[in-house]
């Protein structure tokens, strides 16, 4: 029987139908990077939920055909080496979408409306508010900037819409003419964006070349007031410029899901009025995880089964006669 090693818990039902075929390993709490590389060399496939996957462990895993990722990104895989190896690399890609998307409107509206501020304020025994302040700015009527137009962006674009924003979008490829007519949408270069919209929304992935693909010059191209919302990857700021942009009052907020050096926060963001932050959780609803959990685990087995899984990744690796499952995309 061919085995799966979790890494971390997951519920029972989403392994349950895969026990007869499959021999499954599930720790009773999150294992360490060490206890999987010490386990690795014993498993067809690795799932992670929440670990890392280096070349340390692609080496140790001298059986591995796939690993695979609670998540829709996979940069803490090494997925060029996988490649290099012959391991297939699966994720999650359809099962965020939803979560993910609310969670960005959910940000959107805590910081341009001041849920989080006012609560705070509440808390604090505050009740008086000038009649006349500028704290909040209205949703309706302003204009939102997707970085990023995949499933994510898409979706925030039509809940964006129902909330009565106007959208335009940046992406590495523009979608066509009928596309934008669906979705309502402008593409605009990123200059261009940056000094229109009144709140940017960052839903790429992440790669190196998009390290720090908002910094101290986009700032400073940024529309006074604006606000910035990232539930993408946290390396795609610089935040220190970000800090900076902040406490400069150039820009009027940001809502937060994910950190340059997470866990780590800059101190000055705990510490600032005008952000929202969350600890990396816009896809931590229950049944998106379980979703995402069923997502992933399906995508071994088909990887197991010499089948070709429409979440791999790298369908190159595959070396049986494929069939894509396209359907589902
Ligand atoms: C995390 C995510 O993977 O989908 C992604 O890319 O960032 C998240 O869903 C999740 O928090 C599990 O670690």
């Amino acid at each position: 029987m061919k085995r799966i090693l979790l890494t971390h818990p997951i519920p029972e039902t989403c392994i349950e139908p895969y026990r007869e075929e499959f021999d499954i390993t599930m720790p009773v709490k999150k294992l360490s990077q060490e206890e999987i590389l010490g386990m690795v060399s014993d498993y067809e496939a690795l799932f992670l939920i929440g670990s890392q996957c280096d070349k340390d462990i692609l080496e140790a895993g001298v059986r591995l055909k796939a690993v695979a990722n609670l998540g829709v990104g996979y940069d803490n895989i090494d997925w060029e080496y996988a490649t290099e190896k012959g391991i297939a690399v699966v994720n999650t890609p359809t099962q965020v979408t939803e979560a993910t998307a609310e969670h960005c409107i959910a940000l959107i509206m805590a910081v341009m409306r001041g849920t989080s501020y006012y609560d705070r304020f509440v808390r604090k025994g505050f009740w008086d508010v000038a009649t006349f302040t500028d704290q909040c700015t209205m949703i309706a009527g302003s204009t939102l900037g997707i970085v990023g137009f995949g499933r994510i962006g898409r979706l925030v674009c039509k809940k964006a819409q129902g909330l009565g924003m106007r959208v335009i979008y940046h992406d590495i490829y523009r979608m066509t003419g009928e596309m934008e007519r669906e979705y309502r949408v402008e593409y605009k270069e990123m200059d261009e964006l940056l000094a229109i919209c009144d709140c940017i929304s960052l839903n790429m992935p992440y790669t190196p070349e998009n390290c720090h693909f908002i910094n101290r010059d986009s700032f400073l191209k940024m529309k006074k007031n604006s606000y910035l919302i990232n539930c993408a990857r946290g390396p795609v700021v610089d935040e220190q410029a970000l800090v900076e942009a902040l406490d400069s009052g150039y820009i009027k907020g940001a809502g937060l899901d994910v950190f340059e050096y997470e866990p780590h926060i800059s101190p000055e963001l705990l510490m600032a009025e005008n952000v929202v932050l969350t600890p990396h959780i816009a896809s931590a609803v229950l049944t998106a995880r379980i979703g995402m959990a069923c997502e992933a685990l399906d995508g071994i087995a088909k990887v197991l089964k010499e089948e070709e899984p429409y979440n791999v990744i790298n369908p190159e690796v595959l070396t049986w006669e494929r069939q894509v499952e396209t359907w589902k995309l």
